[in-house]
C-alpha cells in the first residue's frame, strides 16, 4: 500500500487504482482477520475504534481492530467518517476503557483533537484512554493534542492498549 501511495503521489496511479489496491488488501485482510479473531474467553476491556470525521480510509483501522480483538479486547467498531459525538455516545453507553482513533489524511488529523475536546466536554475524559494512529500521525502530534498514546503499527496498538488499560484498571 506504501508503493500504491508513492505511485499516486507521482501521478502514475489515480483514485481507481488506489481503490483496486484497497480491495485486494481488504481481501487479504479477511484471511488474516479470521485467524486473529479466534474465540477468546474473557474480555480484557472494551475498545471503541473508528476513523475520524471526513476520513474514509479503513484498512489500517481494521487491522488494528483485528489485532486488538485477537488479543482479547471487545471491539466496538464505528467504521469511518465518525463524528466526535458518536465516539462520546458509544463510550458512555458501553463504559469503554479506551478509544482508538485513526486518521490517514493531514486534513482530518485535527478531528482527533475535536474528539478529545468532546470527551472533556462530556466529563468522561479521565475515564477513557485515547490512542491515536494512522500514517500521518506522530508521537509529537499525539502529545500536542493530549492523547494518552500513539502507535505506529497495529502491533504497537496492542502493546499500547495493554499498558494503558492495565494502568487504568490497576
Ligand atoms: C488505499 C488508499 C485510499 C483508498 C482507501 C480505501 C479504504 N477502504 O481504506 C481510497 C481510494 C478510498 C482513498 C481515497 C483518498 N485518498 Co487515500 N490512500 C490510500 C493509500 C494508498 C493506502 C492507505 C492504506 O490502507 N495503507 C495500509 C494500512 C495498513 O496502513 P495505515 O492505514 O497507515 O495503518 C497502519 C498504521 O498507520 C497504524 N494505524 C492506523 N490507524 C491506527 C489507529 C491507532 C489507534 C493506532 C495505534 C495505529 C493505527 O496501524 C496500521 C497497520 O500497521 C494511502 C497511501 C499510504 N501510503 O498510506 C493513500 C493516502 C492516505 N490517500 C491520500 C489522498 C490524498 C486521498 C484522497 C483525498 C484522494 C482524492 N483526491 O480523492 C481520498 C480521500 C477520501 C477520504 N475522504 O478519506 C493521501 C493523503 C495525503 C495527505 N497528506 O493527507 C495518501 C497518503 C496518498 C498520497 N501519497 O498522496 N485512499
Amino acid at each position: 500500500m506504501d508503493e500504491v501511495g508513492r505511485l499516486f503521489e507521482c501521478h502514475e496511479y489515480f483514485v481507481p487504482e488506489m481503490l483496486i489496491a484497497a480491495r485486494a488488501m481488504r481481501a487479504a485482510l479477511e484471511v488474516v482477520q479470521s485467524r486473529l479473531t479466534k474465540a477468546q474467553t474473557e474480555s480484557k476491556g472494551k475498545v471503541v475504534i473508528g476513523t475520524v470525521k471526513g476520513d474514509l480510509h479503513d484498512i489500517g483501522k481494521n487491522l488494528v481492530a483485528a489485532m486488538l480483538q485477537g488479543s482479547g479486547y471487545e471491539i466496538l467498531d464505528l467504521g469511518t467518517d465518525v463524528p466526535p459525538e458518536k465516539f462520546v455516545k458509544t463510550i458512555e453507553e458501553n463504559k469503554a476503557n479506551a478509544v482508538a482513533l485513526s486518521a490517514l489524511l493531514t486534513t482530518t488529523m485535527p478531528e482527533m483533537k475535536n474528539v478529545i475536546e468532546a470527551l472533556v466536554k462530556a466529563g468522561i475524559r479521565d475515564r477513557v484512554k485515547v490512542l491515536v494512529g494512522g500514517a500521518p500521525v506522530t508521537e509529537e502530534f499525539a502529545k500536542q493534542i493530549g492523547a494518552d498514546g500513539y502507535g505506529e503499527t497495529a502491533v504497537a496498538a496492542v502493546g499500547l492498549t495493554r499498558s494503558l488499560v492495565a494502568s487504568a484498571t490497576a
